[in-house]
């Protein structure tokens, strides 16, 4: 009887069906009271006394088992696991639209490319800092305005916990642990407590360098930007600098690129001067390699920083900050990538 018990079990298990009407024939086969599992208690009442005990549990079983399995393969019809109930699945699927890379990732992933090509590593570190790596080791003045909180989001005061106004802060803590040659670039985004416009934003995402080494040179600045600024905008593009002052370079300048639009003869994108303003940079000021542990006297260095939203703008013409942070699938899905 045991045995007769185990082969039925097997059977069960093997059971399957193509629909709903078979579930039903399959319940009266076995359980029904006439069924296979019915005739079994039948026999039941005929074996020995000291086998009861044993074959009942065997049998109790068996009921439960296929009961199981029964329902199983009923509420896999129910929930239309093996049917299409009504559906059409000839139809041809929806298609599912593939994203794109985010404009400002390939950008920034072109201007890491660029230096790469020259050697330069990347580095990062953290969005949230304190004072001394974001404006005293960068020989920010005690009343500079960018130290206000009209300016910088700060989360705690005294001691000051803030979030980071530039990159710049990632290359005082790479100076201050390692010692020169440093040719490193440092992606990242930075905050200012700025209104939200066409040409503003609380949050955007630059790229600065930093090349430290034995006898660096101005000369040595202008011909990696300009090397960078023809790998972007083209290699006919022109640069020229412009004098400026940053608190954590000296002598400092800010770089044009001839209007890749024009070609130099003046647009509406260049507001008809030719130029366009693409990044700012310098000698890296000897008070910031000493604030940073680096012997000014045996080492110098330059410095640039540029906004990737910027760089963008003038790469694709668009005249909007604001496009690159609604996420809106139209604006987007207009770049490319090959990566
Ligand atoms: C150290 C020393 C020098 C980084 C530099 C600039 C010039 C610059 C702006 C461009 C547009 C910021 O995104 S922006 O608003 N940056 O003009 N940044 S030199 O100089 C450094 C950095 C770190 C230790």
């Amino acid at each position: 009887m045991l045995n007769k018990i185990e082969n039925l079990k097997n059977e069960l298990s093997a059971l399957n069906v193509s629909g709903m009407n078979e579930v039903e024939e399959l319940r009266i086969k076995y359980l029904s009271k006439k069924g296979i599992i019915g005739k079994f208690f039948d026999e039941f009442k005929t074996i020995p006394p000291e086998q009861k005990r044993a074959i009942g549990a065997a049998l109790n079983e068996l009921k439960q088992f296929a009961t199981d399995k029964i329902n199983s393969l009923k509420e896999s019809f129910e929930s239309g696991d093996n049917d299409a109930h009504g559906l059409d699945l000839t139809l041809p699927g929806e298609p599912l639209s593939i994203g794109t890379r985010h404009p400002l990732s390939i950008v920034r992933k072109e201007i890491i490319d660029i230096f790469s090509r020259l050697g330069f590593v990347v580095l990062e570190g953290p969005e949230i800092e304190d004072d001394w790596h974001v404006f005293s080791a960068l020989n920010f003045p005690p009343e500079h305005p960018a130290r206000d909180m009209q300016d910088t989001f700060f989360i705690e005061k005294n001691p000051d916990v803030l979030l980071r106004t530039h990159t710049s802060s990632v290359q005082v803590r790479v100076m201050e642990k390692e010692q020169p040659p440093i040719r490193a670039i440092f992606p990242g985004r930075v905050f200012r407590n700025e209104a939200i416009s066409a040409r503003a934003h609380c949050i955007f995402h630059q790229v600065e360098g930093l090349y430290v080494d034995e006898n660096v040179s101005f000369a040595d600045m202008k011909q990696t930007l300009l090397y960078f600024a023809r790998e972007m905008f083209g290699e006919k593009s022109e640069i020229r600098l412009r004098p400026s002052y940053f608190p954590f370079t000296e002598p400092s300048a800010e770089m044009d690129v001839s209007c890749s639009i024009c070609s130099g003869k003046g647009c509406n994108v260049c507001k008809y001067t030719g130029w366009l303003e693409i990044l700012g940079c310098g000698m890296v000021d000897p008070n910031v390699l000493d604030f940073c542990n680096i012997d000014n006297k045996k080492y110098t260095g330059f410095a640039f920083g540029m906004g990737i939203e910027r760089i963008t703008m003038l790469k694709y013409g668009v005249k909007d900050l604001r496009l690159f942070f609604e996420n809106d699938v139209r604006f987007l899905k207009q770049f490319h990538s090959a990566f």
